[in-house]
């Protein structure tokens, strides 16, 4: 219910952008909107915004999702809005978002965003210690479909996770050079990681370095030359 009254407050504030078209004056000041999108009597979101000529473009929301009075969703809006197909609304289009999906007070989430909601590239911090470990790729269908992870946290992904393969690199070089197959995203993660039932993988033969022997709706859309 909450996210429903959100999403109809953050469309309601857009609809005010009529026209974003118009290039962002120089030096223009920047205002701040209060939302209580919840209606409980409390401030839970805030929008930022750019006065304009009988106009207002919205350009970064923070809100605060579960009520704590801490935020845990940053979202920076491009430059365009999108028409909604029922309504007479114009949809935010964001461009990057940082997230707090655990609530703790510290992000763990932070995604890349193209027009449509589709995501390019999503980065995680999967155990909470402030290191984004693991880097998510999406297809057009709002699917990942690679998930690399930086086991060792030393900087470069060592388990590269396809949809129905996990690449290890197990000597460091940056190329994969042992290959697990499985039928879920958690038993090739758990295989990869405890180096259970490897198979030597060969260069050419690495998805990761050979992209076109990849199913084309399982490959991610950045980085695969459509
Ligand atoms: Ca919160
Ligand atoms: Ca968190
Ligand atoms: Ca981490
Ligand atoms: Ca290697």
């Amino acid at each position: 219910m909450i996210r429903f009254v959100l999403i109809v407050a953050l469309s309601l504030f857009a609809f005010q952008c009529k026209d974003s078209s118009l290039p962002l004056p120089f030096g223009a000041e920047i205002r701040k909107m209060p939302v209580d999108s919840a209606e409980n009597g409390t401030i839970d979101s805030v929008g930022y915004y750019i006065p304009e000529k009988d106009n207002y473009r919205l350009i970064y929301v923070e809100l605060d999702k579960n009520g704590n009075g801490s935020s845990d969703e940053f979202i920076w809006q491009g430059h365009a809005t999108t028409q909604d197909p029922v309504s007479p609304v114009k949809n935010m289009v964001k461009v990057h978002e940082e997230v707090d999906e655990n609530h703790d007070g510290k992000i763990d989430l932070i995604r890349w965003l193209m027009p449509n909601e589709i995501i390019a590239l999503a980065q995680k911090d999967s155990d909470g210690d402030g290191y984004f470990e693991t880097t998510m790729y999406y297809n057009l269908k709002k699917r990942v479909v690679r998930r690399e992870i930086d086991v060792k946290k030393e900087g470069r992904p060592t388990v590269f996770i396809f949809v129905d393969r996990a690449e290890i690199d197990s000597d460091g070089d940056s190329i994969p050079d042992l290959v697990v197959y499985g039928t879920s995203d958690l038993e090739l993660e758990e295989k990869a990681i405890n180096l259970r039932d490897t198979k030597p993988l060969s260069k050419g033969a690495s998805y990761l370095f050979n992209l076109s022997l990849i199913p084309a709706s399982d490959r991610a859309i950045l980085g695969s030359g459509f």
